[in-house]
């Protein structure tokens, strides 16, 4: 009887923290783009599923890429393979393009560390489409 009991508790206590054990935090950032400029309303979020609405307010066709890597925002290596762009190592998720006055959302969940976020049509990255994001 007695033994009973504490295997109702264990249960009672392993639902308790199975129904706590995914925090889902993460959020969601609001990304403009123009030339030559990517505008985030915040450049850190808690880790978890992170939703990015990005909108190309521009004149020309832009997109954003979100790169997982260790280089400061201004170092990614260029593409040898394609002039104008930079490698895309440690890309965890990206619009593809987006065309003049459209939205394009999508969500990834990301771990904490430190992202590039950029737009990698020829030669906007080194015109200066390019921050920093934290996840936390
Ligand atoms: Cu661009």
């Amino acid at each position: 009887m007695r033994k009973l009991k504490f295997m109702a508790m264990l249960a009672i206590a392993a639902a308790l923290v199975m129904g706590c054990a995914a925090p889902a935090k993460g959020g969601t950032v609001n990304a403009t783009l123009t030339e030559m400029k990517i505008a985030l309303d915040k450049t850190s979020l808690p880790a978890g599923p992170i939703t990015f609405v990005v909108k190309n307010s521009g004149t020309m066709e832009h997109e954003l890429v979100v790169i997982q890597t260790d280089l400061a925002e201004n170092k990614l290596a260029p593409d040898v393979e394609e002039p104008g762009k930079v490698d895309e190592t440690g890309n965890v998720g990206e619009t593809g393009e987006v065309k003049v006055g459209e939205s394009k959302t999508f969500t990834i969940t990301i771990p904490a560390g430190h992202y590039v976020i950029m737009c990698n049509e020829v030669g906007h990255y080194a015109a200066g489409m390019h921050l920093t994001f934290t996840v936390n």
